[in-house]
């Protein structure tokens, strides 16, 4: 018996051959698809739960052409070849388990698209082993959460040029459009480079959310805003340079007031955060790879802090300064300032998020366009900002510029903010306000473009303890010193 569960909204699919299929149809899974039909895609659907593929077919049957499917094997016969069949389905083991099914039904040259949050080292392994049974492997970032996948995510697939020619064209098709009318989407690179693009971009949306939460903590405690105050503050800077997607939602979270109290949203909600694995992910790989990325780091620790209560309830009440809310004019000049210094620690953030980028193009030779993955994050996706533009612009202008601080604008950018920022953080430290984004980023800029650095000191001590080695700034080689001995110096 055909098993196939067509499209019941009383016809029958146009053609029984999908030009691409999605298997997994939870929240993404099902959005994506609908945007393939939506763009005049025949999608075949199939999911592990069957109900879920006729509750998609009966609630959005009518937006397209969907040929919905209750085994695997009537999924792939759906599809035209080469075969383009899409998983979203949890990132894990379930993501193997699919593979498995699907892999024995398909031949040489067809392509499977993993659009999960994967582990890009997991991508790495799926796409070895399936290209060695004559398959393509895709890991995709997507990033829009379900409304992006509905109406037009960011895209950032890996996997091979070859299959990217006969995937692209759908990509662009479904994705977001940039304010300039380009597609949100580029082939980022081999392997599990698209994966690794889209933990990155994650870590960077961690280190942007704490530095904005940073920002909202000193506009209510040293310049004394209400919640609504300070709405009016981000809808403000959302029309300036700070025009993003977050700071366009966190004006919408501040003015909400709570229905079942009256008190602000902002009030009532518990200030534990949580944190996914994308954002640890992100560190650990920095750690790895040694690329500092202490605002991402700081962010994650921000959140892993915010959840400790036992030990927040044991400290609460310790030694320290209560924040003297200022007023008037010297409470909007302060505002002012917290711009300034928001808008700097920013640019430190995707400065650091873009070197973890390169340093793992060049550690799996991935040969990754920094300008394309600026441009793809302009829409779409959750960091996206008008800020991406001048990302893209510069390594545009210069793909080797070896961090975005040598990038001339950022620079200047910089040396003009950087007087509120360092206000700001006197204010934040002198008044116990925490805002260890702001300081990560400040103390990255300074040690970056300190003219030495106490590095010095601790290879000292690394020789001493460990007879660990040094090298000095006037002779090429390796020195040890005898410093339990005569402290002479010996070349090793
Ligand atoms: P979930 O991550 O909640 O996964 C649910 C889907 O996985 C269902 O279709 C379920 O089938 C299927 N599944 C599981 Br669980 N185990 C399976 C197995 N062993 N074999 C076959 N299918 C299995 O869905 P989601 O929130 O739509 O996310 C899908 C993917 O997209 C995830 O990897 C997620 O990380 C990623 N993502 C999510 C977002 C977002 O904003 N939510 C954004 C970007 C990416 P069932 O119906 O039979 O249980």
């Amino acid at each position: 018996m055909d098993s196939a569960v067509h499209n019941e909204n009383g016809r029958l699919p146009m053609s029984t051959s999908a030009q691409i299929g999605v298997t997994g149809l939870a929240v993404m899974g099902r959005n994506l698809a609908r945007n393939f039909a939506r763009n005049g895609y025949a999608v075949a659907v199939h999911n592990r739960t069957a109900s879920r593929t006729r509750a998609l077919l009966e609630e959005f049957g009518d937006e397209g052409e969907f040929i919905g499917a209750e085994t695997a094997a009537d999924f792939v016969a759906a599809l035209e070849r080469p075969r383009r069949l899409v998983i979203m389905v949890k990132a894990g083991d379930p993501t193997d388990a699919v593979i498995e099914e699907f892999a024995p039904l398909l031949e040489d040259g067809d392509v499977i698209i993993d659009g999960g949050n994967a582990h890009f080292a997991d991508t790495r392994r799926r796409e070895r082993d399936l290209r060695e049974r004559g398959i393509h492997f895709v890991g995709t970032g997507i990033s829009g959460g379900e409304e992006g996948a509905l109406h037009g995510p960011s895209i950032m697939p890996g996997g091979s040029a070859e299959s990217y020619a006969s995937l692209g064209p759908m990509l662009e098709k479904i994705s977001a459009k940039a304010a300039d009318g380009a597609p949100c989407v580029t082939h980022v690179g081999p392997d599990g480079a698209g994966h690794f693009v889209k933990m990155v971009h994650n870590g960077i949306e961690y280190a942007d959310m704490q530095l904005i939460a940073e920002a909202y903590q000193l506009l209510r405690d040293v310049a004394g805003y209400s919640p609504a105050q300070i709405a009016e503050v981000f809808r403000t800077w959302n029309t300036g340079r700070l025009d993003s997607y977050l700071i366009e939602i966190t004006a919408e979270v501040l003015s909400h007031v709570d229905a079942a109290t009256g008190k602000p949203f902002v009030d009532v909600v518990a200030d534990q955060a949580e944190q996914k694995g994308t954002g640890r992910w992100t560190v650990q790989l920095a750690l790895e790879l040694g690329v500092p990325v202490s605002g991402i780091a700081e962010a994650v620790f921000a959140r892993s802090l915010s959840g400790h209560t036992a030990l927040r309830e044991a400290s609460r009440g310790l030694a320290g300064p209560t924040a003297q809310p200022l007023s008037g004019a010297a409470a909007d000049a302060f505002a002012d300032q917290v711009e300034q210094a928001l808008y700097a620690s920013k640019i430190v953030s995707y400065t650091q998020g873009f070197h973890e980028i390169a340093a793992g193009s060049a550690e799996y030779d991935w040969n990754i366009d920094l300008g394309a993955v600026a441009a793809i994050w302009r829409g779409g996706c959750i960091i996206r900002a008008a800020f991406l533009d001048r990302i893209r612009a510069a390594y545009d202008a210069r793909p080797d510029l070896p961090s975005l601080l040598a990038d001339e604008t950022f620079a200047t950018e910089i040396a003009e903010a950087q007087h509120d920022w360092r206000a700001v953080l006197g204010a934040a430290t002198s008044q116990g306000v925490p805002t260890p984004g702001f300081a990560a980023a400040l103390a990255y800029y300074d040690s970056l473009r300190a003219d030495r650095l106490p590095a010095a000191l601790t290879q000292g001590q690394r020789d001493y303890f460990g007879a660990h080695t040094y090298r000095r700034t006037d002779r090429e080689g390796s020195f040890h010193t005898l410093w339990s001995e005569d402290r002479s110096e010996v070349q090793v």
